[in-house]
């Protein structure tokens, strides 16, 4: 059963909250998450390399961007320049490894000094450690910029926990899990030495109304605050839109360190599914993108969307999930980010049988932490009476069940809104549950901690008003 929701003093709602109406004036309001300190890099390349050097300089910048990694929750910012950047990032030949120090092996990754070496061997190949080759990028990309920032090597800390990034997991995990983001200690370790603080690492949910006074507009309910004050109220360069035409999903699509929102048209002016991206760093006051999509319209109730790196490189994907596609079950449909959703990357059909947008909520999120983004089915009310968590495995092209939980949220229907990530900071997806209109009057958000969904981390009433209309849209990054 659902517990107790904390309510917030009035003192606080009043200190932060918004009851509707206009946005207060925009002008000079920065955009959300400006970072404590910019660090520039250069990337180069060292010998015969033989990986992707775009699809290493992508895959870098997402991966010290991350809210979860060295950004510290978007304290630290890093910026690729041409020149003349705090450190060099190098893609190298084996064989080039010692030329950078004697103590560098053809074998292994090493830092020297500014000079922050990945072997393209390990790059490409990865390690038995881990069974997909993007966990161990981002991995080997953390824990050699963690060398960068002053930290030293160091050991698990106990049976079952989370490895710190700065052990050496490819030589022996000494009884942790494998683990590719900075625990908190390292957190606070790399913070102390920059002289900034470690952002929080709960996530922001984004609370976007379709129907604003000054048309599409984006209101931020900070995650440092636990939802409890906004971070902004922000107009954005797109009118108003309807729920029947539009979708939004946030991600940093182009790494950047700010959140940016992918909006999906139904049926464009160009008689396509179109996606048009709000730029974060310019506040979603200009767009990054305007795509046709390889897919034809999709009005009317049979598809929903999210998004997500499907293959791991670099590029935001589009996931077109048709309810009850030509096979008869739900299917899968990925729109390739590489060339700007205009291909398909997968096409494919699942065991889920035909779901409904009244019954079910389909997103994205990484369950099994293998770095491939599976897909979550939320029934809203399942079998077993509780609102059931089903998810299918994005390693096996979304074939094969992960996991089947009757979660501890008794039934629900639309008044409630489901979204996945990391919300607690533990290295699980978890559920989080928006209800649009709870007891407190308020939108409230109840989080389902993964792995097993059976327990809630957080009841809060937010600072957003009821969002029963439902031109109120959420998402979290
Ligand atoms: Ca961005
Ligand atoms: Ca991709
Ligand atoms: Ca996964
Ligand atoms: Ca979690």
């Amino acid at each position: 059963m659902l517990g107790t929701v904390l309510l917030v003093s009035a003192a606080a709602l009043a200190g932060g909250g918004w009851l509707g109406g206009a946005p207060p004036a925009s002008a000079g309001v920065p955009p959300p998450g400006q970072p404590a300190r910019t660090i520039t890099y250069e990337v180069q390349t060292r010998g015969a390399v033989q990986g992707d050097v775009d699809t290493f300089r992508r895959i870098a910048q997402a991966t010290f961007n991350d809210r979860r990694g060295w950004s510290l929750g978007g304290s630290l910012r890093f910026q690729e320049v041409s020149s003349g950047g705090s450190f060099t990032l190098w893609l190298a030949e084996p064989a080039a490894l010692p030329g950078f120090s004697s103590v560098c092996s053809p074998e292994y990754s090493c830092r020297v000094g500014r000079d922050v070496v990945i072997n393209d061997e390990r790059w490409r190949l990865g390690t038995s450690t881990w069974p997909d080759v993007r966990e161990y990028r981002a991995y080997v990309l953390n824990h050699e910029l963690g060398h960068w920032l002053g930290l030293g090597h160091t050991d698990c800390t106990g049976p079952g926990a989370l490895a710190p990034v700065m052990q050496q997991q490819s030589i022996s995990l000494g009884g942790c899990r494998t683990n590719t983001w900075p625990i908190e200690s390292e957190r606070q370790a790399a913070a102390n030495g920059q002289g900034v603080s470690v952002r929080s690492e709960v996530p922001a949910l984004y609370a976007i109304s379709q129907a604003g006074g000054t048309g599409t507009e984006v209101h931020p309910l900070s995650g440092a605050s636990l939802h409890q004050s906004f971070a902004a109220h922000l107009p954005t360069a797109l009118h108003q839109t309807s729920p029947e035409d539009w979708d939004f999903a946030v991600a940093d699509r182009d790494h950047d360190g700010v959140d940016d929102i992918v909006g999906i048209l139904r049926t464009g002016g160009s008689g396509r599914t179109e996606v048009h991206v709000l730029d974060g760093a310019s506040g979603y006051g200009a767009f990054q993108l305007h795509s046709a999509t390889a897919l034809p319209p999709t009005g009317g109730d049979g598809w929903s969307f999210d998004v997500a790196d499907v293959n791991g490189d670099g590029r935001l994907d589009v996931l077109a999930f048709a309810r009850a596609g030509a096979s008869g079950n739900t299917e899968v449909h990925v729109l390739d980010g590489a060339t700007d959703y205009g291909s398909w990357l997968l096409q494919t059909a699942t065991p889920l049988a035909p779901t409904t947008s009244a019954d079910w909520v389909l997103r994205t999120g990484d369950h099994d932490r293998d770095g491939v983004p599976d897909l979550y089915a939320v029934n809203r009310r399942g079998g077993s009476g509780q609102t059931e968590v089903h998810v299918l495995d994005g390693a096996s092209q979304y074939q094969r069940w992960s996991a089947h939980a009757a979660s501890a949220l008794h039934g629900t229907d639309q008044s409630w809104e489901f979204l996945v990530a990391d919300h607690d900071g533990d290295g699980w997806s978890d559920v989080i549950g928006v209800l649009r209109t709870g007891g407190s009057g308020r939108t409230e958000v109840h989080v389902l901690t993964g792995p097993g969904y059976d327990q809630f981390a957080v009841h809060v009433a937010s600072a957003l008003h009821s969002a029963a209309e439902p031109h109120w849209r959420f998402d979290v990054d």
